[in-house]
C-alpha cells in the first residue's frame, strides 16, 4: 500500500520524545497509511540512534542524520524532499503540536484539491498557546502581527511550525525558498509564485514534553532578514546589504579600538593591530555562531570556535602584513590599520563564511 501522509519532524536533543511521539502518531494515525522521518542534526544526546533503534523494528519510521548541518527550517526542506507521498506534514518533536488534529488536517487537504496547506493555528477560535510567559506571548504576537502585514495574508498563524501541505505545491516553491531559521512557513508563503489557498485548524499548543527549546537571539535574527528580503528583497540584495553593513561595523569597532590602544597602552604599531584584529575577530565569531555550549555542549563549540579562530588568523597575518608595509610606506598608523582591517574583515566575511555557514 503506498504512503499517503509523510510526517516530517526535525529534531535536535529529542531523544527523550521519540518513542513518544511515534506511539501518539501510530494511534492517532491508525486509519491510513502513513511514515514518519525525523531529520536529525546529528544531536549530541543521540536521538539519531533512538530513532534508527525503532526504525529497525518499525519500516514506516526512518532517520535521515544530516552531519555538519543545522537549522529547523532546511532540515525541514530536506525531510520533505525526501518523501514522495501525496500530503506531507511538519511537526516539533516535543509534543507541543498536537498530533490529534492531523487526521482533521488530511481530511481537508484532500476533501478540497484547491487548497495548497493547511495550518495547526494557535490563533484561530479554538486554538491558544497555553501556559506561555507574558514576554514569549508579547513577542510571538509582535512576530505574528510583523508575519500577517508582510505576507499580506488573513492567516491568523504565519508564525505556526505544524503544517500539512500537499506534495505538488511544496515541488513548485522549493526552488525559491530561503531555507534558513525556524519560520518555514512563513518561509513557503513569502516564496510562492502563486497566491497560497490555505485553512487553519485550531489547536491547543502544549507544554513541551522533555529537553529544552532551542529558540534564540539567532531564530529571531533570521526571521528578521526573511521579512527584509520580502519586503525590499526584489531591490537589493539581502546578503550584499548584509554584508555591507556587517562590513561598516567590523571597521568602525577596529577604528574604535585603535583610537583606544593609541590612547592607553601605546605600543608598537604591529603589536597594536594585531592585538585589536585579533579582537575584532573574537566579536566576529561571537556574532556568527552557529553552535552554542548550551545546545551544543562544550566540544562542538570549542571545535567551532578553535576552527573559526585559526582561518581566521590567516586573515588577521595578511591584514598585519598590509598594514605594516603601507606604516612602513609613510601611511598614518590609523590609516594603515583600517586598510589592513578592511581585509581582515573582507576575508573574515567571504572566506569564513564560506567554511563555516553550510
Ligand atoms: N534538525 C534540526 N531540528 C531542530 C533544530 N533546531 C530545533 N529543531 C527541532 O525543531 C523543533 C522545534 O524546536 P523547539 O526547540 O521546540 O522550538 P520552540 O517550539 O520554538 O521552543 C524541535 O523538534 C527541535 O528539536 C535544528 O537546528 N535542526
Ligand atoms: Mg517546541
Amino acid at each position: 500500500m503506498s504512503v499517503q501522509i509523510t510526517i516530517v519532524i526535525p529534531t535536535y536533543n529529542e531523544k527523550d520524545n521519540v518513542k513518544v511521539l511515534v506511539e501518539k502518531l501510530s494511534s492517532t494515525l491508525a486509519g491510513c497509511s502513513w511514515e514518519a522521518i525525523f531529520v536529525d542534526d546529528d544531536s549530541p544526546d543521540g536521538t539519531a540512534e533512538v530513532v534508527r533503534d525503532i526504525a529497525r523494528k518499525d519500516a514506516r519510521v526512518r532517520c535521515l542524520q544530516r552531519i555538519g548541518r543545522k537549522g529547523l527550517s532546511s532540515a525541514c526542506i530536506e525531510g520533505m524532499l525526501s518523501c514522495s507521498s501525496d500530503y506531507m506534514a511538519v511537526m516539533d518533536a516535543d509534543m507541543q503540536h498536537d498530533e490529534a488534529i492531523l487526521p482533521k488536517m488530511l481530511e481537508t487537504l484532500k476533501g478540497n484539491s484547491d487548497l495548497d496547506i493547511v495550518i495547526g493555528s494557535r490563533y484561530v477560535e479554538g486554538g491558544g498557546v497555553g501556559q506561555w510567559p507574558a514576554i514569549r506571548k508579547l513577542i510571538s504576537s509582535i512576530a505574528t502581527k510583523i508575519g500577517q502585514a508582510v505576507l499580506r495574508a488573513d492567516l491568523k498563524d504565519p508564525m505556526s511550525g505544524f503544517f500539512m501541505l500537499r506534495q505538488s505545491f511544496f515541488r513548485q516553491t522549493v526552488r525559491k525558498l530561503n531555507g534558513k531559521g525556524f519560520k518555514i512557513l512563513f518561509d513557503l508563503f513569502a516564496s510562492s509564485s502563486t497566491k497560497v489557498n490555505f485553512q487553519e485548524v485550531p489547536y491547543d499548543f502544549r507544554q513541551r514534553n522533555a529537553g529544552e527549546s532551542k529558540l534564540d537571539f539567532r531564530v529571531t535574527f533570521d526571521y528578521g532578514i526573511m521579512v527584509l528580503d520580502k519586503i525590499i528583497g526584489r531591490y537589493i540584495s539581502i546578503r550584499f546589504l548584509l554584508f555591507f553593513i556587517n562590513s561598516i561595523l567590523v571597521l568602525l569597532l577596529h577604528y574604535f579600538l585603535l583610537m583606544l590602544a593609541a590612547i592607553f597602552l601605546r605600543q608598537t604599531f604591529v603589536f597594536t593591530q594585531l592585538l585589536v584584529s585579533l579582537v575584532v575577530l573574537m566579536v566576529f565569531f561571537m556574532f556568527n555562531k552557529t553552535r552554542s555550549v548550551k545546545n551544543d555542549g562544550v566540544y562542538k563549540f570549542a571545535w567551532e570556535a578553535v576552527s573559526f579562530s585559526s582561518f581566521g588568523c590567516i586573515g588577521v597575518v595578511i591584514n598585519v602584513s598590509i598594514a605594516y608595509c603601507l606604516f612602513d610606506f609613510g601611511l598614518t598608523g590609523m590609516l594603515s590599520g583600517l586598510i589592513g582591517g578592511s581585509i581582515g574583515a573582507l576575508w573574515n566575511y567571504i572566506a569564513i563564511k564560506q567554511v563555516f555557514r553550510k
